[in-house]
């Protein structure tokens, strides 16, 4: 009697811990979606859609990034290239394309009026200038974990800067099997790496001498201004570095994968989605990065240079649905709990 009593415990707290390793990472996915459960399923069917196309049809996926972006709009290749292209080239290495205008296509004009301004504000109250801004809310997501859910058609938005530094903004697109870059040397030289936006300054920023709303060689881009990084398979790791003061001679580099960051400074880079500020929350294909440009972090405002990125509705709810560091030990330690509790039912069975 005591001993079916114990086995039935045993069995009980193994199928508890069993319950709650698996129903542990749903429930951190459905907070990532802050309580909308009707919207959160309707965005996972739309998430497993797009990858069966992206999936089953290869030779398609350059045509539309975006069965998964709001706008639908082809990424690849459409706007209207800017009449100012800045000729900085820090490390000699190959565009990802011409910088196109902002507003010059229907994904850009949405960009432009859903999302720029409410991110123009969250920017200005959570990553205020000349402030040590290490511990905004601006740090949501991971971006050394950029991995795109699906074949995606990449672009880049220019957003803001605060520098009186030129800097440059790259990507190194690291093919899923392939070893990523050892060291920023490595990163900025890559074969797979490309420029963005050789020279990410504005006249709309706040230390420029030229003329507020336009384009000039020293500020070749305003708010909005875009670049069509490529087309990329699923499972390829984007790590996206600024070189600090590229446009006039730096060679600083600064990479979402802080681990190559030779300055010890471990928050180079901001990383966040609508999530934090925009209505609707869900359903949104954007990731923002922001970057300090100073070694060992100087000012840490950590808003010198900040970009948009496009990369599709599925690429971004994964990294909102991420695990935090806490997870695997949650994880592991309802592992160890059911393990514990199949050993002793197996022992308290032998002793029968
Ligand atoms: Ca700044
Ligand atoms: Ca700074």
């Amino acid at each position: 009697m005591k001993k079916t009593k114990i086995n039935t415990m045993n069995r009980t707290l193994a199928l508890a811990a069993l319950v709650a390793l698996i129903a542990t990472p749903v429930l951190r996915a459905d907070d990532s979606n802050s309580g909308d459960n009707s919207k959160s399923s309707d965005n996972s069917s739309q998430n497993s859609d797009s990858s069966k196309s992206s999936s089953s049809d290869n030779s398609k996926s350059g045509d539309n990034n975006n069965g998964d972006n709001n706008s639908g709009d082809n990424n690849n290749n459409s706007g209207t290239v800017s009449p100012v292209q800045s000729k900085a080239d820090p490390y000699g290495m190959d565009k990802a394309g011409s910088v196109m205008l902002a507003g010059s296509d229907a994904a850009s004009k949405s960009f432009d009026t859903t999302v720029l301004p409410s991110l123009t504000k969250f920017v200005s109250s959570a990553l205020p200038e000349g402030v040590n801004n290490t511990k905004s809310t601006a740090f949501e997501i991971d971006p050394n974990k950029i991995v795109l859910a699906n074949n995606t058609a990449v672009r880049a938005y220019f957003v803001s800067e605060g520098a009186s530094y030129h800097n440059s903004i790259g990507v190194d697109a690291v093919a899923a099997g392939q070893k990523g870059p050892q060291s920023s040397w490595d990163e900025a030289t890559a074969d797979t790496s490309k420029l963005i936006f050789p020279d990410a300054s504005s006249s709309e920023g706040g230390f420029s001498s030229s003329t507020y709303g336009t384009r000039t060689a020293t500020d070749p881009v305003l708010p909005g201004d875009f670049v069509n990084v490529g087309t990329y398979a699923k499972g390829t790791k984007l790590d996206f570095f600024l070189i600090s003061n590229g446009a006039n001679g730096g060679n600083n580099v600064f990479s979402t994968d802080e681990a190559l960051n030779s300055d010890g400074f471990g928050q180079h880079v901001a990383a966040f989605t609508t999530h934090l500020f925009a209505v609707p929350q869900l359903n949104s294909p954007y990731i923002f990065l922001s970057f300090e440009d100073l070694w060992s972090g100087g000012d840490k405002d950590i808003n010198d240079t900040i970009i948009a990125l496009d990369v599709g509705v599925a690429t971004v709810n994964s990294l909102l649905a991420t695990p935090e560091p806490a997870m695997p030990l949650t994880f592991a330690a309802c592992l160890g709990l059911a393990l514990i509790a199949v050993r002793k039912n197996k022992k308290a069975t032998a002793a029968v």
